[in-house]
């Protein structure tokens, strides 16, 4: 019997795809990570005619936030109880927040740096309270979409933004040095957002 990996097709950056990389990588998912440079020709099939879709088996998913979701989902990692799910997912469409303030060329830097600062406060109250930003017992996507951003604010040069806040410098270093994770951080691509 073969086995047919999944396949998650983006461009070659973190940006909307990844969080679901690093996702798929932290739960040991095997997946083909298709970065492409132009998706012209791939137009006519993209649901929105946008990237990030995701391939697996009968399912072809649009939507970054669906498909982390469809994932962890899957892999029981979306979080156990009810209200955990909603602090995971108000904390994976806040993350969603900071990429498109990042990504906006017209509000300037000074609005940037006291959105990313409101953003950090919440987070790291969350992370005196509890282990985990969702609450709960286990770690999360939210922890994974958490430690993207903090790395990709980082990435975007703010990197002032997290030195006021320990709890988010703890929580990037673990997972920048997570055994799962390491080698993939290590090996992937150089890309320019
Ligand atoms: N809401 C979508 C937005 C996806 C999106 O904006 N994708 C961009 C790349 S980051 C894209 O495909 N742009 C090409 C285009 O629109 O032609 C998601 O989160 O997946």
């Amino acid at each position: 019997m073969t086995i047919i990996e999944p396949t998650l097709t983006y461009f070659n950056g973190r940006g909307k795809g990844e969080i679901i990389r690093l996702t798929l990588t932290y739960l040991g998912v095997k997946f083909v990570d298709n970065r492409v440079s132009d998706i012209t020709p791939l137009k006519a099939e993209l649901p929105y005619g946008q990237v990030p879709v995701y391939k697996d088996g009968d399912i072809y998913l649009a939507q970054s936030a669906a498909i982390a979701r469809y994932i962890s989902n899957k892999y029981d990692f979306a979080g156990k109880t009810n209200v955990e799910k909603a602090y995971v997912d108000e904390v994976y469409d806040s993350v969603v927040d900071l990429i498109s303030l990042l990504f906006n060329t017209v509000k300037d830097k000074d609005t940037k740096i006291q959105t990313i600062a409101k953003f950090y406060g919440t987070y790291e109250k969350r992370l005196t309270d509890n282990k985990h930003i969702a609450g709960g017992n286990d770690y999360t996507v939210a922890d994974i979409a958490l430690f993207f951003i903090l790395d990709f604010v980082n990435f975007f040069q703010f990197t002032d933004s997290i030195k006021a806040f320990p709890k988010l410098q703890q929580h990037l270093d673990y997972f920048n040095t997570h055994p799962k994770l390491v080698e993939y951080i290590k090996n992937r691509p150089e890309s320019k957002f």
